[in-house]
C-alpha cells in the first residue's frame, strides 16, 4: 500500500517540482498539500500557478489546500515533504515533528543543527541514524531530515569520490541557475546581459554543509569534515542547472584520469529516484552544459568534466540540475531512504 504524503509549500518551484516526481510515485500517494493563508480552502489548480514542464496531475489538481498548521493536515499522513520558504520552515516544521509527524526538509532552517541529519543518500545515508539522538534530545513523536543547498548537492558526491585521496583544501566557484531563486527569479530574468557575485549566503552554505555532508557518525555525535572549503557564488542567466568549477588538493597523488575513474565508479543506490549511474564524466572539456546535460539520469544525475592538473590541485567542472537533484528530487531521496530504513 502506498505512503501517504503530503506537501508543505506545495505552491512554490520546488512545491511544484515535489509534487511532477511524486504523482505517480510507486510507493508514495500525495494525500495533503499546504501553502500560506491566502491559498487556503483553494483547490490546487486554483492556487498555484502551475509552471514545471508536465501538466498538474489531475487527482492533485482537485485537492483542497490547507494553511500550513499541524491542525489542518490529516494525522494519518506518514511523511511531509517541505519546501517552505526557511522563515516558515523555522517557525513551523518543529510543531509537525512534534505533532508526530516525519518531515524531509528541503528548506534551509536547521540544516546544521547538531541532531539534525543533513543527508544525501549516496554520500551519508549511515546520518540518519542520527534520528535516535534527535528523537532522545527533542521528545519528538516525529522525525526532521535535511537535504542541502543544491549548489552544495552538486559538488559534494565528486569530493566523495575522491575522499579516500585525502581531501586537504577545496575551492569552488558557481554559475547558478536563476531557478534557484525561485519563480521569481525565473519569470522575471532581470540579469539576462549581466551575472551577479556573492549571492544570498550561499557560500557560507557550501562551505559549511559540505564539510557536515562529509563527516563521520559514531553512533552518538557527528564530526564535521575538517577539509577547507572556500566558495564563491555567482548567479547567471541560464533556467535550470548550476555548473561549478572545483579545485581539489589531496594528500595523496590524484591524477585527472584516476580521478575521472573514481567519479564514474561511485556508487548509485537502488532507491526508486537513484540514476543508473550518479556521476558522468564527459571527455570533452566544454562539457557539462546546463542546456544539453541538467537532465542526465531524469535530473538525478550529477556530470562532471574537464579535468586537468593545475597549480591549484585537480580542477574540473560539475553540474547538477538544480530543482531536481538539488531540491524537489533530494527530498524525494530521503523520503525513500527513510521509508527504506523503517522509519514510516
Ligand atoms: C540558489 N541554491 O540557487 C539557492 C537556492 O538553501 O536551499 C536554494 C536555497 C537553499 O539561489
Amino acid at each position: 500500500m502506498a505512503v501517504r504524503v503530503g506537501v508543505l509549500g506545495a505552491t512554490g518551484a520546488v512545491g511544484q517540482r515535489l509534487i511532477q516526481l511524486l504523482d505517480p510515485h510507486p510507493s508514495f500517494e500525495i494525500a495533503a498539500l499546504t501553502a500560506s493563508e491566502d491559498s487556503a480552502g483553494k483547490t490546487y489548480r486554483q492556487a498555484a500557478k502551475w509552471r514545471v514542464d508536465s501538466p498538474i496531475p489531475d487527482d492533485v489538481a482537485e485537492l483542497t489546500v490547507s494553511a500550513t498548521d499541524p491542525d489542518e493536515v490529516p494525522e494519518d499522513i506518514d511523511l511531509l515533504f517541505s519546501s517552505l520558504p526557511s522563515s516558515v520552515g523555522a517557525a513551523v516544521e518543529p510543531d509537525f515533528c512534534e505533532a508526530g509527524y516525519v518531515v524531509s526538509s528541503n528548506s534551509s532552517n536547521a540544516r546544521m543543527a547538531d541532531d539534525v541529519p543533513l543527508v544525501v543518500p549516496e554520500v551519508n545515508a549511515d546520518h540518519l541514524d542520527l534520528l535516535e539522538v534527535q528523537r532522545d534530545e527533542r521528545g519528538w513523536d516525529g522525525a526532521l531530515v535535511k537535504n542541502p543547498n543544491c549548489s552544495t548537492i552538486t559538488f559534494v558526491p565528486t569530493l566523495a569520490a575522491l575522499a579516500e585521496y585525502g581531501l586537504e583544501s577545496v575551492h569552488v566557484a558557481t554559475l547558478q541557475a536563476v531557478s534557484g531563486a525561485g519563480y521569481d527569479g525565473v519569470s522575471s530574468m532581470e540579469i539576462i546581459d549581466n551575472a551577479i557575485p556573492h549571492i544570498g549566503s550561499e557560500e557560507d552554505k557550501l562551505e559549511t554543509e559540505s564539510r557536515k555532508l562529509l563527516g563521520d557518525f559514531d553512533g552518538a555525535e557527528l564530526t564535521h569534515n575538517d577539509v577547507e572549503v572556500s566558495a564563491s557564488c555567482n548567479r547567471i542567466p541560464t533556467i535550470d542547472g548550476h555548473l561549478e568549477n572545483v579545485w581539489v588538493e589531496t594528500e595523496e597523488d590524484l591524477s585527472p584520469t584516476k580521478a575521472a575513474e573514481e567519479m564514474e565508479a561511485y556508487p548509485s543506490l537502488d532507491l526508486r529516484s537513484s540514476p543508473d549511474q550518479l556521476v558522468h564524466v564527459f571527455d570533452a572539456p566544454d562539457r557539462p552544459q546546463p542546456r544539453m546535460d541538467r537532465t542526465i539520469g531524469d535530473g538525478m544525475a550529477i556530470a562532471a568534466g574537464g579535468l586537468q592538473e593545475t597549480p591549484f590541485g585537480l580542477q574540473y567542472n560539475c553540474l547538477a540540475h538544480n530543482t531536481i537533484r538539488g531540491a524537489a528530487g533530494a527530498s524525494v531521496l530521503n523520503g525513500e531512504l527513510l521509508l527504506e530504513n523503517g522509519y514510516l
